[in-house]
């Protein structure tokens, strides 16, 4: 199988941090695109060219030659199978399991419910006024503090969240690390075995080059 030319697209200091970081790991070529949240308010949102790739007007978004691939889960595994020496979804069936588990939960509870209600709370109550909103949003930050305190519960004692090495969960779990400590501004210090794997992750050669190309710090 021979690699297909890859470009992602992002936006900076979004989830797409995640797999910009798997890129990286990968060690696969690839081009980028980045997009500005600046940049995207004076239009509106996501420019023609994005949305006619991904109709759901969300990034991230691969092409892999001519494959559209979305869903950060779906990003991760693709790179993950396209440079399978690197173990990105660890090196045993029930750990690749792990690692979807995490994926599934970290994508499904904490991204789109519990964040989607706390960037996003007009989604989940449609009155005009937004009146409901900061009830929504009060709900939102008590619901990823009772997520990010199972999140360190499960981390307790480990360096990695699956096995004994870095993988696609990592990076993951690192920005919404990220989130907790800004727009959020939990104290992320109450988490010390999630700040551990946070720490861990940032220091990676990998997230030292996505923050730079996306002027994250
Ligand atoms: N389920 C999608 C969610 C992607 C998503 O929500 N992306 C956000 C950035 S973190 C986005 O593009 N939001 C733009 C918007 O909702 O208008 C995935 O995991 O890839």
């Amino acid at each position: 199988m021979s690699t297909p030319k890859i470009h992602f697209y992002g936006l900076v200091g979004a989830c797409s941090v995640a797999p910009h970081i798997l890129l990286h790991e990968s060690g696969l070529d690839f081009t980028k695109t980045i997009y500005k949240k600046e940049d995207l308010a004076k239009i509106g949102g996501y420019p023609e060219e994005l949305k006619k790739l991904n109709p759901k007007a969300k990034v991230p978004v691969a092409t892999f030659d001519n494959e559209v691939v979305t869903e950060n889960p779906a990003i991760f595994t693709y790179i993950s199978l396209l440079a399978p020496s690197k173990h990105l979804f660890g090196k045993t069936p029930l750990e690749t399991v792990r690692v979807y588990e995490w994926l599934n939960y970290l994508s499904g509870t904490l991204h789109t419910q519990a964040y989607g209600m706390f960037y996003a709370p007009q989604r989940f109550v449609d009155v005009e006024d937004g009146s409901l909103n900061e009830h929504v949003l009060a709900r939102a930050k008590t619901l990823i503090q009772g997520i990010y305190k199972y999140i360190d519960g499960k981390l307790e004692g480990k360096k990695w969240a699956v096995g004994d090495d870095f993988t696609a969960a990592d990076a993951y779990l690192y920005i919404f690390y990220r989130w907790g400590v800004a727009p959020a501004q939990f104290d992320m210090e109450e988490y010390p075995n999630y700040t551990r794997l946070a720490k861990a992750v940032a220091a990676r050669p990998s997230t030292l080059a996505v923050l730079k190309a996306e002027g994250l710090n």
